[in-house]
């Protein structure tokens, strides 16, 4: 283009701008760009988090602010590379106005730097690792992070009387995050930690690991691995035989995710959990949510991750409201900050500060309910925020 035409150009777009005039952008739709891990080993967790994005879209509508909500999903297949590509690809030709999903840990740092070169929203749905805010300021977390649920079940096992504990963990980042809030908090009350292992993240075989924790003769095992890898751990406490042994297991939430527990069987019963979510939690808001999630989705259990898509899809239907349809990425991130609502988990807000989700952490007990397994809760701390950021802030 010549100068003459683009300045031209540049007017006329400035006329279409002006309030009243009809123009081409008051339009367009608002494209979510939902990336999530659709085969591969993180299946469940995609397969949640589209099926929660889809079913807030079913029951608030397509509009929010004047606009039209759109959702492109696409399968990254969970590696990072893919996410990283997909996103710089929705980002630059599909022109989204949000990029949203990120299944676990690897996959949302891989996106980051994309997020903040396109000035577009990040919405964190699954991953957990108190890092991941901090690697643009373009990101918003629907979901959790582990320090946040580990610290208060720390608490607890010394409260307990457990007083030797083995701490076994998925060996990438939110592994490494789970392991160091429970050593730190344990240790402070009084606790000894008498081995950390670390397990590999990709098709764990867990039979040796606990061999050697049997050997250890703790009073408790503390472990997380991701949500969709809880089973096998299950079935391998079971089989080794550490409950008989005297060895309780106690874990994080994703453990006993919600998708996979009634699979688990009568091994996870009594296993003593803490998490921001059970399909169990008794409020009206949530027996809604579980009854129109398994309606829509083929009788499957919402887990924490299928909340995380939907209340990131809040987050993204108020920020609209919110800049009345303004959807320049740093307007909306502004307007996320603060947010507050009634989640299906219970009260939620964003931490302006940290752009992190504040909430409440239960814990919860595995019990039976009319022959179904369920993440019972018996006590909760309210209103927690990542304890990492919160040191740090
Ligand atoms: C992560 C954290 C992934 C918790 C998970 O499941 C999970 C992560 C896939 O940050 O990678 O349950």
């Amino acid at each position: 283009m010549k100068r003459r035409q683009i300045l031209k150009a540049l007017a006329l777009s400035t006329v279409l701008a002006l309030p009243g005039v009809p123009s081409a952008v008051a339009q367009e739709s608002v494209k979510v760009g939902l990336i999530v891990p659709l085969t591969g080993p993180f299946a469940t967790t995609g397969r949640q988090v589209e099926a929660g994005a889809k079913l807030y879209m079913a029951t608030h509508g397509d509009e929010a602010g004047g606009k039209t909500i759109e959702l492109i999903v696409r399968d990254d297949a969970a590696t990072a590379e893919q996410t990283r590509r997909i996103a710089q690809e929705l980002v630059t030709r599909e022109r989204v106005n949000v990029i949203a999903g990120f299944g676990h840990t690897p996959l949302a740092m891989a996106s980051a730097p994309i997020a903040t070169q396109g000035k577009v929203p990040m919405i964190v749905m699954a991953a957990g690792t108190s890092v991941i805010t901090e690697k643009s300021p373009f990101i918003v977390r629907s979901s959790f992070t582990l320090p946040q649920v580990t610290v208060p079940l720390a608490e607890w096992a010394a409260k307990n009387n457990l007083k030797k504990v083995v701490t076994l963990v998925a060996d990438y980042a939110p592994g490494l995050d789970a392991e160091k809030a429970f050593t730190e908090t344990f240790t402070k009350a009084g606790g000894e930690i008498v081995e950390s292992i670390r397990v590999p993240l990709a098709n764990p075989d867990f039979a040796p690991f606990l061999q050697r924790v049997r050997d250890a003769k703790p009073d408790a095992v503390f472990s997380f691995v991701p949500s969709g890898v809880g089973s096998a751990l299950m079935k391998q406490f079971d089989d080794r035989g550490l409950a008989d042994a005297g060895i309780r297991l106690i874990a994080t939430g994703d453990v006993t995710d919600d998708d996979l527990l009634n699979g688990m069987g009568k091994a996870a019963l009594g296993t003593i959990t803490t998490h921001h979510y059970s399909a169990d939690h008794d409020s009206p808001e949530n027996k809604d949510f579980v009854k129109a999630f398994e309606a829509a989705n083929n009788g499957m259990r919402p887990n924490f991750m299928g909340v995380g898509g939907y209340d990131g899809m809040h987050l993204i239907y108020e920020a609209l409201k919110k800049t009345g349809g303004d959807t320049s990425g740093q307007a909306m991130v502004d307007a996320m900050k603060g947010l507050q609502w009634t989640s299906v988990r219970g009260p939620v807000s964003i931490d302006p500060e940290t752009r992190d989700i504040v909430q409440t952490v239960y814990f919860r007990e595995v019990k039976e309910k009319d022959g179904q397994l369920w993440n019972v809760e018996f006590d909760k701390v309210e209103a927690v925020k990542d304890p990492v950021k919160a040191a740090t802030n």
